[in-house]
């Protein structure tokens, strides 16, 4: 692996070693590629992805893989775990892709987000699962385009929150959050956090990354910043720290990026430059984040990182609050 770019001191991020964990070569049948996986710890105390499975149509599914220490001894599904529904959803009709994993103590439930790509562009959809086995499907909660979203693992003043990002016609993609009394109808829309203009490592389009982790000082939110270029886009990660009681407000948002693509598994796949995280675990320490990312489209790669560090690095590379148009 080539020298990597990032300042030593600065790195909030570690590869792990063993990079990647997963790729296709792992699974129990024939596919192309698997990445962008969302991540769960179970209430046992195994890791469960949920992971984009590209078959050799082109098309996604997901398929569950669970480890007892989140990095080896992967047990993945032998048949795909969560297939489109064509005749019930036709919206899947193009596949399921990068789902995002929240437990939602009032339903008893995890509440998985995924991108149902239709005819018409790719939209959000939610399904309710106890177990990765059997699905509830909610159906379509925003229409297209819209992906990139995570449900709030509660209410707030008696609503759901759902994060997502819509792609205007014209402009830049802003991550917006809506609100539901029951799940199924959506409202009530607001830009929360916004693509920055001209040069900037996020500029014209942004869109969460894993779903939000709740923190004394504030929800943290990763996002992705896709940086367009002559050669093609670069996905990189980024940092904000949304307001406690209105997650729509933006407290801090980091001006750098925090990890981008440098590693050869990063760099060079079906799409290259692109790490895109999903989801992540949390240690039982209530600090160390394991953080799952599709690598380049095409494999499943960790990084671990202090959730604490991140905080403190926020406070000193952020600008306050959301930055105007
Ligand atoms: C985004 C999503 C991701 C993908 C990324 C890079 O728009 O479609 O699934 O990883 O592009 O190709």
């Amino acid at each position: 692996m080539p020298p990597l770019r990032e300042d030593p001191r600065r790195r909030l991020l570690t590869r792990h070693p063993g990079n990647p964990i997963l790729t296709a070569f792992d699974w129990p049948y024939f596919v192309n590629t698997v990445f962008n996986a969302g991540a769960t710890r179970l209430p046992s105390g195994e890791t469960l992805l949920l992971v984009r499975v590209e078959d050799c149509t082109g098309h996604s599914h997901l398929c569950a893989a669970r480890s007892a220490d989140g990095i080896t001894g992967w047990r993945i599904d032998p048949h795909p775990t969560f297939i489109p529904d064509i005749e019930g959803h036709p919206e899947e009709l193009w596949g399921v892709e990068d789902c995002r994993i929240v437990w939602v103590d009032e339903l008893e439930s995890f509440a998985i987000t995924y991108t149902a790509y239709s005819q018409r562009g790719p939209c959000v959809s939610l399904a309710l699962t106890k177990d990765f086995r059997t699905f509830d499907r909610m159906g379509m909660t925003m229409p297209p385009e819209d992906k990139d979203a995570a449900l709030l693992p509660r209410r707030f003043g008696g609503r759901w929150v759902m994060i997502h990002r819509p792609v205007p016609a014209a402009g830049r993609a802003h991550i917006w959050m809506s609100y539901s009394p029951d799940l199924k109808h959506w409202g009530d829309p607001k830009v929360v956090l916004k693509a920055r203009r001209g040069a900037w490592w996020d500029a014209n389009k942004i869109g969460l990354s894993p779903p939000m982790l709740e923190t004394p000082e504030g929800w943290l939110m990763m996002y992705h910043g896709v940086r367009m270029t002559p050669a093609g886009c670069i996905y990189r990660l980024g940092l904000a720290l949304m307001d406690l009681e209105d997650p729509t407000r933006c407290v801090m948002r980091s001006t750098k990026w925090i990890m981008g693509p440098e590693a050869e598994y990063e760099r060079t796949g079906d799409v290259g430059d692109v790490v895109f995280p999903c989801g992540f675990t949390m240690d039982p320490d209530g600090d160390t984040m394991y953080l799952y990312y599709g690598a380049a489209d095409t494999s499943i790669a960790l990084a671990t990182g202090s959730v604490r560090e991140m905080l403190g690095w926020l406070q000193e590379n952020s600008t306050p609050g959301d930055p105007e148009d």
